[in-house]
């Protein structure tokens, strides 16, 4: 017995890696009985002889979309340019990721492309200032490369953002014996509603990584009203200010985040997007 990491799933069969060899087992009969279906980034115990796996250990947390467990943080990639970038949509990530308890970092691709650095530059402070990490990134960047790397060490990471922003580029970057393919124009309408494309985890720089097509759901599906505001750090700082107990920050009076937005301290842009999420959420159809 033995224990590893599923690094790949491939028709029944699972990749498992244990040290530096990769072992590729059988799922066995036993998980169809449990329902359980091992996921890329599962812990394992294992047969490395007669090639199956014989548990699944608990894990911290999973994605559905792309189906991956365990996750310790996610490199969001938004760029500067083409496509635009566009703020609405990194905090959609940054409270999908912040809602399975993932670490976000924010990775601001195609600097060598920027004609207006006063924006980026901005826009790297609010979110600084909101409290993540920020990474400007291209592929001549040595410096911001080797920060990148760094992250990796000992984790499990997810690279996420919108198609044709870069993250396979980034990682090619990072590890040119990968060779991801990049540039390709996906148009979710051209294919198939159901491609699956598969999920792998990559050794870097020891810890793993996956390359994820982008989220295809961008739902708010887990959070709730009353959760969403703790996937936004700069109102979970203000929120225990709050005159009442449970406050969601949108209608009631002396509510200690919409005074941190008047005085400055919240960016206007990011309480705009938190009251439009809430409003998406408190709108949702309930389902049965
Ligand atoms: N100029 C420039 N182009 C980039 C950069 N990163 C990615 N690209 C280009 O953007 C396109 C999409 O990149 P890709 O890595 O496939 O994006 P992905 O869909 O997020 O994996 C490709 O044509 C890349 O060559 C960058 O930092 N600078
Ligand atoms: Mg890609
Ligand atoms: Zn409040």
């Amino acid at each position: 017995m033995a224990r590893g990491i599923i690094i790949q799933s491939l028709s029944g069969f699972y990749d498992v890696l244990m040290g530096e060899e990769v072992y590729r087992c059988r799922g066995r009969g036993l998980f169809r009985n449990k329902k359980i279906s091992p996921l890329v980034g599962d812990v394992v115990q294992f047969d490395p002889e007669q090639r199956y796996l014989l548990s699944v250990e608990e894990r911290s947390n999973e994605l559905i979309r792309p189906p991956i467990a365990n996750i310790d943080q996610a490199i969001v990639v938004v760029s500067a340019v083409e496509p635009k970038f566009n703020s609405r949509l990194l905090d959609r990530f940054l409270v999908l990721i912040e809602a399975k308890m993932i670490n976000p970092v924010i990775v601001i691709s195609k600097q060598d492309r920027v004609t207006a650095s006063e924006d980026i530059a901005k826009y790297r402070r609010i979110y600084e200032q909101a409290g993540y990490e920020v990474i400007l990134t291209d592929p001549g960047n040595e410096e911001a490369l080797i920060r990148v790397k760094d992250l990796f060490k000992s984790k499990t990471t997810v690279i996420a953002g919108q198609s044709g922003v870069g993250k396979s580029t980034l990682l090619n970057a990072l590890q040119s014996s990968l060779f991801l393919e990049t540039g390709e124009i996906s148009r979710s309408l051209g294919r198939g509603k159901h491609t699956t494309r598969r999920v792998e985890l990559f050794s870097i720089n020891g810890g793993l990584v996956a390359d994820t097509p982008g989220f295809s759901s961008l739902d708010f599906d887990p959070v709730t009203s009353v959760s969403l505001a703790e996937c936004f750090p700069e109102i979970r700082e203000y929120a225990p200010d709050c005159k009442f107990r449970g406050c969601i920050h949108d209608r009631e009076p002396k509510c200690a985040v919409k005074q941190a937005v008047e005085d400055g301290n919240i960016h206007e842009f990011r309480y705009d997007h938190y009251i439009e999420f809430l409003h998406e959420i408190q709108n949702r159809k309930p389902r049965y």
